[in-house]
């Protein structure tokens, strides 16, 4: 049986309006309305218990006085009603936008609603893409460079909002303001401000303590305590971030250059430097001249085109020379992704000889450590005279791989033996490894790239490019269906490079 709650009746009026974007906006006449609106607000989310005041564990691992719960409103539908119309008058009218988009989970609720009461059309961010080739990261019906506003119910630093701003970018779609029920104030709004997104939160942490107080529903003790709660943490998830940013600073690649002992590697950071492009584009097309047509769309992004040449059915002696003149055109290095993996003496034979004569055309391969150093000298008889580089695979993304601890750690003594030819490393997580950060003449190139977490139905793994670079402490993100995939390949790789390389700037200021 519903009950209906008496409070969520209240003095505040829900306009009915059907003209997208019409809707009446605060402005200084509707103040006072704001004001007694949000005590309201206030008032019917401590009432359900989707605020509650005690002791409470969070996440990060710090003890906090007070905790909000805002799943809890899709139990009150007038309430949720009553918190969309306030979230959506709150915009100033100078904030126009064409789209709404809800962070998911629990502000998809609030923002459906807001687009059904006032007309206005609403995209949808996947939380997880399970095979982002088939499946897309943004739901619903956009066109490039359209508005989009982000609903959120709660910030705290403002991670979650920045998550949600990445792929709707990556889309095409411009994200300038977001609008939030409750402003934790932790640095949230630093954050978002940091990165191009104006805050509009309608109840702030320390004034809603205050509210309640005043009308009756805390002791002076229990406010006390949160505002001295508030005050010490004010700035956690900015301090988080500066901190983060000192933990990581690295070496500009310009520096590194200097450091690099392979001829290859040392090209490669010049070539970023030069195109301002830590993006690798893994070409897993299903023809040679698709491979073709796609290093000309994306050639003036990328510092390195990564191919798998065996799974090219028209390849033929010339394709080796037809790439190298893309990539001299648009200055990009080749990056055969072999994964040689056998004795010495058998991968001089694979590097150079066979139907694809790798030595001939790629400027970088790879190779396994399972066969032991042995490997590394047999491709360096082949490869050093001809001026090129290798990436040891010290790490892969696939889910429950075998190329963790101490294998990891004998790809960088590997390495650090060789280091006249080997040029860097396949990572996932170097920052985790023992002793980071490596070597900074090392190159650190990271493929399971995608805007989204995620992965794909047979093991791959994504991690978003801010994460792989800025957290996880690589160079290069390597990416393959987020853009071979994408409806527009050239706009898609320009928006991994602008991502890759902000996270890069992040990690060196
Ligand atoms: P994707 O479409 O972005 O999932 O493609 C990733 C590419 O990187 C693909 O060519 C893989 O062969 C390659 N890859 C990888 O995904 N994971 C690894 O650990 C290594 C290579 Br090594």
């Amino acid at each position: 049986m519903i009950t209906f709650l008496p409070y969520i009746n209240t003095s505040v009026s829900t306009p009915i309006l059907t003209l997208a974007h019409s809707f009446p906006r605060f402005s200084h006449r509707h103040h006072r309305h704001k004001m007694s609106s949000m005590e309201s607000l206030i008032l019917q989310l401590h009432e359900i218990s989707a605020v509650k005041f005690g002791s409470f564990k969070l996440k990060s691992g710090i003890t906090s006085p007070v905790y909000i719960d805002l799943r809890l409103i899709i139990s009150y539908p007038s309430l949720l009603r009553h918190i969309s119309q306030t979230l959506i008058t709150s915009i100033p009218t100078t904030t126009t936008f064409d789209l709404i988009c809800g962070v998911p989970y629990t502000a998809l609720p609030i923002a459906t609603t807001v687009s059904i009461s006032n007309d206005i059309p609403m995209v949808m961010r996947r939380k997880e893409v399970k095979d982002y080739g088939t499946s897309k990261a943004i739901e619903g019906n956009y066109q490039k460079d359209q508005a989009c506003l982000i609903i959120e119910d709660l910030v705290t630093s403002g991670a979650s909002v920045l998550e949600t701003a990445a792929p709707l970018r990556a889309a095409g779609l411009k994200v300038t303001d977001a609008v939030v029920l409750i402003d934790r104030e932790q640095g949230g709004r630093e954050n978002l401000e940091e990165n191009g997104i104006k805050l509009h939160a309608i109840i702030k942490l320390s004034e809603m303590v205050r509210v309640l107080r005043d009308k009756g529903k805390l002791e002076e003790e229990t406010e006390k305590g949160v505002l001295r709660f508030l005050e010490e943490n004010r700035r956690v998830g900015v301090v988080k971030a500066v901190e983060k940013s000192v933990r990581v600073k690295s070496l500009g690649f310009e520096e590194r250059a200097k450091l690099a002992k392979n001829e290859m590697g040392k090209r490669l950071f010049e070539v970023m430097v030069k195109k301002e492009s830590n993006l690798c584009v893994a070409a897993d097309v299903g023809t040679a001249k698709e491979l073709l047509e796609l290093a000309e769309k994306v050639g003036q992004e990328i510092c390195l085109l990564k191919t798998h040449v065996d799974i090219l059915p028209d390849f033929t002696p010339d394709f080796g020379a037809k790439l190298r003149a893309i990539a001299d055109k648009y200055n990009f290095l080749i990056f055969e992704d072999r994964k040689f993996a056998d004795i010495g003496n058998t991968v001089t034979m694979q590097y150079e000889g066979g139907i694809f004569r790798i030595l001939d055309w790629a400027d970088i391969v790879n190779c396994h450590i399972i066969s032991g150093p042995g490997i590394v000298d047999g491709l360096k008889l082949k490869g050093l005279p001809r001026g090129k580089g290798l990436l040891l695979l010290a790490e892969m993304s696939s889910a429950g791989n075998f190329a963790k601890g101490d294998y990891t750690a004998a790809a960088v003594k590997i390495a650090e033996e060789h280091s006249d030819f080997v040029m860097g490393f396949i990572s996932v997580n170097p920052a985790s490894w023992p002793g980071a950060p490596v070597n900074p003449a090392f190159i650190q190139a990271t493929p399971g790239v995608q805007m989204v977490t995620g992965g794909d139905a047979l093991g791959q793994q994504y991690n978003t490019p801010y994460s792989v670079i800025y957290d996880r402490g690589s160079d290069i993100i390597i990416v393959g269906r987020g853009i071979i995939k994408a409806a527009n390949p050239a706009e898609a790789a320009r928006e991994y490079r602008l991502q890759g390389w902000d996270a890069y700037l992040a990690k060196c200021t």
